[in-house]
């Protein structure tokens, strides 16, 4: 009998105490449910209202053998060449090994290098004078030709290896400084 009053004082007292933090829980879920409600719909116009292309990766092209007949090209690569500060384009392809020596505004004049049936080309400094030569994978055979940059726009073709390849590569794969041939 003794125990009873105090019972439900404490009932009160929690009553008292959970009141009102229902009440603030109740207003923060409403809250917190309308603000994803509208964070979601902002998310989703955005999304369909953006526009697809992305600045960072837009290009313009530039034709560069269309009046000079690049047809059937395999395999391109680029240097200065003829080291006057602008990049050069050489090819190979059904069209032969050629050059596209740029004039510095971007246009470009076409010179044969040797008129055969290249795939892939690599500019790289086969016989170390500090000038780029020019190593071809030919098709058809005769199989790998490197040209020796004679200056001036002149190049010498000297043949590497007769086998039929499906490619080249060169880079000095021992280590020993010199260029090798991987094909
Ligand atoms: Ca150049
Ligand atoms: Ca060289
Ligand atoms: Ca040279
Ligand atoms: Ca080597």
């Amino acid at each position: 009998m003794h125990q009873m009053p105090r019972v439900g004082r404490s009932r009160l007292v929690l009553r008292w105490r959970i009141s009102p933090a229902a009440v603030l829980l109740r207003a923060a879920r409403f809250f917190s449910t309308a603000g994803l409600i509208v964070a979601l719909l902002l998310g989703g116009y955005r999304f369909i209202t953006r526009p697809i292309s992305v600045g960072a990766l837009e290009f313009t092209p530039h034709i560069v053998g269309v009046e000079t007949g690049a047809v059937g090209v395999l395999g391109i690569d680029a240097s200065d060449l003829d080291e006057d500060g602008d990049i050069d384009i050489f090819t190979a392809g059904n069209d032969g090994v050629k050059v596209y020596v740029q004039d510095g505004d971007h246009n470009f004049e076409q010179k044969i290098i040797d008129d055969v049936d290249g795939e892939r080309i690599q500019l790289i400094d086969l016989d170390d004078d500090g000038d780029q030569d020019v190593l071809v994978q030919l098709r058809d055979g005769p199989g790998v030709k490197w040209y020796e940059n004679k200056g001036g726009l002149e190049f010498t073709g000297v043949t590497v290896g007769t086998d039929e390849v499906k490619a080249v590569y060169a880079g000095d794969i021992d280590g020993d400084g010199a260029v090798d041939i991987a094909t």
